[in-house]
């Protein structure tokens, strides 16, 4: 192959541009799918890092051409590198969206979530075609891939690329479009259909620990402690004997994913409050579950909202185990990291607590725009 005209440096370059665009695939993909997201979670802080420093790094890189212009003219094609750069662009655009997390308005961030998957696969089929061209090439120095396959052998390329195309597409471009499909139409979309027990569907079922902790109805009991006037231990009955309360919200996790008007059932914070005798003083209301690990934690005007329960049922059915049964909290208008499951004490304290994700880097302030 001819050399002349390829700085090393160039080289360098290129190949580090791949081999990063491989690891932000990858990470991309962990990140994106729940199934793999769920056992990932002590590391997704992390990864994230890992992902947007890359991309950012990749981004900067592509750049190196226009400062820097080669000598000689022969060793780019113009396009490969203008395409390149404009993929990037608009997959970093949509990444900067997306790690704002809460900043800009929820609309904006599921259309950025499904972009940044859309352009992703054309810029990975992109990609895997300028190497393919390049491998064809080498193999056949003197000819452009046209010519070097013959016509069998190119039939037998065109399914190869086709088939890989069908698989990346049913993987990342069917969910991406149901993503863009929902979040264009979340107002007026319809809710699935409830299910008889077990989870609702829509939900993607997260939990921190192993499993899905499991508590036996007649063993649960609520404390509610801190700084109130009568500290309450209720078991379920004495629960359900409270004023029950039913809103109908879309539920939003910050990763992008919609269930639109769910019904959940419980007992309003500002209700618990008033049975505890709460001190007005207690600026903040914290949360614990009983899976050991999970805390959350609200201001308390934002508790006191009318819509912020603690739900024991959704969409007509007692709550399931993986959903936080017995009880859950539920606050519509944040994304989901908020509603801790499997609630088992409400503290009205003065001071806040840093929530399970708060500590891993997302912010308290979770409304959804
Ligand atoms: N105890 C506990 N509560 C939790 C979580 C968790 O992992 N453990 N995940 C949170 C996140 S990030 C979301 S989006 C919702 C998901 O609710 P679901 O599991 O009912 O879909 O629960 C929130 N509450
Ligand atoms: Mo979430």
């Amino acid at each position: 192959m001819q050399e002349s005209g390829y700085g090393r440096g160039y080289r360098a370059l290129h190949t580090a541009a791949i081999a990063i665009l491989g690891v932000l695939t990858v990470t991309g993909v962990l990140l994106y799918y729940p199934e793999v997201h769920t056992a990932l979670i002590p590391y997704l802080a992390a990864i994230r890092v890992v992902h947007i420093v890359l991309g950012s790094a990749l981004l900067g890189m592509l750049f190196v051409p226009g400062f820097f212009p080669p000598r000689t003219r022969a060793w780019i094609h113009r396009h490969d590198w203008k395409w390149t750069l404009g993929l990037v662009g608009a997959i970093s655009l949509t990444g900067v969206v997306l790690a704002l997390v809460t900043l800009l308005p929820a609309s904006w961030r599921a259309l950025a979530f499904s972009w940044h998957g859309i352009l992703t696969i054309v810029l990975v089929a992109w990609t895997a075609l300028h190497a393919f061209r390049k491998l064809v090439k080498s193999i056949h120095p003197l000819d452009s891939m046209e010519q070097a396959a013959d016509p069998e052998r190119r039939q037998f390329l065109g399914w190869a690329l086709g088939g890989m195309g069908a698989v990346l597409g049913y993987l990342l471009v069917v969910p991406a479009l149901g993503a863009v499909g929902r979040s264009l139409g979340s107002g007026a979309a319809s809710a699935p259909r409830p299910k008889p027990g077990g989870p609702q569907p829509g939900f993607v079922l997260y939990t921190v620990v192993d499993g899905y902790p499991r508590m036996p109805a007649q063993r649960y009991r609520l404390r509610v402690t801190g700084k109130v006037r009568t500290p309450l231990e209720l078991d379920l009955k004495e629960l359900l004997d409270l004023t029950q309360t039913k809103v109908v919200r879309n539920f939003q996790c910050v990763t992008g994913w919609v269930v639109p008007r769910c019904h959940w059932e419980g007992v309003r914070i500002s209700d618990l409050a008033r049975a505890a005798g709460a001190d007005p003083r207690a600026g903040y209301v914290n949360f614990y579950s009983f899976d050991g690990v999970y805390t959350e934690s609200l201001r308390r005007a934002d508790a006191m909202r009318p819509d912020v329960l603690l739900a024991h049922r959704l969409d007509g059915y007692p709550l399931a185990v993986e959903q936080g049964a017995p009880v859950r909290l539920v606050v519509p208008e944040m994304y989901g990291y908020k509603s801790i499951k499997w609630v088992d004490r409400v503290e009205f304290s003065d001071a806040p607590l840093l929530g399970y994700w708060e500590q891993r880097g997302y912010p308290s302030e979770a409304t959804i725009s």
